[in-house]
């Protein structure tokens, strides 16, 4: 996982209304209405209180971090406050004035519903939230052709999401040891072959060209950085066939993920390595 910096999320919170009107036009729902469509209920955000705790350990704090992670829940209707104090201290104090708890270091970034202690994990809320997006943008994916880009966390939620919901998924990644036993096709090389649906993942940047694309494809990129062409990130943006965004779709998923009622599986990502899905 890439860690953000502070630019990367300086100006998040100002922009989300404005995020909401480019997302509506690319899939046709807000922010909170994909992370609703992501885990299939349409949860209710608001009587919810909710505690960001800034974290201390490894590289430390990232500015503005919590307090982005709390504007982009409070644009969701959550009461999102950061607490005072850091680490051990904020997780007690958060604990003691909250319902639900986010907190982040440098490789794990989880929330936790702490009435039924629900969780949900970045990496898994992320893909999830980028393929649901890509979902209502593609008007669904049922029989149709979708590449998925990176098989890590984000990447390997993606294309689970994508076979769940009948598309004929391609993961690719340069190393082959992250493709073993999908049920889907797997390839470290997508030279030659063209996507109208794509979801990039990874980590690397200009991983998607115009030569990879059809002449309307649709392309969602949780990838940070952002792993699309310069150039054609602008075209594609200019056509409302670009969804990337560095935090905030994540954030809304893992919002829903530990409010949802019907939750039966929580799915979670430590680092590369899918924990099998936990009955809760
Ligand atoms: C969650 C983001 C999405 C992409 N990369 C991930 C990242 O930057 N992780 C590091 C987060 C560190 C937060 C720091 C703080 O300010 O509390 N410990």
């Amino acid at each position: 996982m890439t860690r953000l910096a502070s630019s990367d999320i300086a100006t998040v919170v100002e922009w989300l209304d404005a995020l909401d009107r480019s997302l509506v036009d690319a899939t046709g729902a807000t922010l909170t209405e994909i992370a609703q469509y992501a885990v299939g209920e349409a949860v209710d955000f608001h009587h919810v209180k909710n505690s960001v705790v800034p974290i201390t350990a490894g590289q430390g704090i990232i500015g503005g971090f919590s307090q982005t992670v709390a504007g982009i829940l409070r644009h969701m209707g959550v009461d999102a406050f950061v607490t005072s104090r850091t680490d051990v201290g904020g997780l007690y104090e958060g604990r003691m004035n909250s319902s639900c708890q986010f907190a982040a270091d440098d490789d794990t970034f989880f929330a936790v519903n702490l009435e039924n202690n629900q969780v949900s994990e970045n990496g898994y809320a992320t893909g999830l939230g980028f393929a649901a997006a890509l979902d209502l943008a593609a008007k669904g994916v049922e029989n149709k052709p979708v590449l998925v880009a990176g098989a890590g966390p984000v990447g390997l939620t993606a294309a689970d999401y994508f076979a769940s919901k009948g598309a004929i998924v391609t993961l690719y990644d340069i190393d082959a040891s992250k493709l073993e036993d999908r049920p889907y096709e797997t390839t470290t090389s997508i030279a030659g072959r063209k996507f109208s649906l794509v979801l990039e993942a990874t980590t690397a940047e200009n991983v998607i060209t115009k030569d990879v694309l059809t002449p309307n494809a649709i392309v969602s990129a949780p990838g940070v950085p952002l792993g699309v062409e310069a150039k054609l990130a602008q075209e594609l943006t200019d056509s409302n066939r670009l969804i990337h965004n560095p935090l905030e779709l994540g954030t809304a998923v893992m919002m829903a993920d530990v409010l949802r009622k019907q939750s039966v599986y929580v799915r979670i990502s430590m680092g590369a390595t899918v924990v099998e899905p936990c009955m809760i």
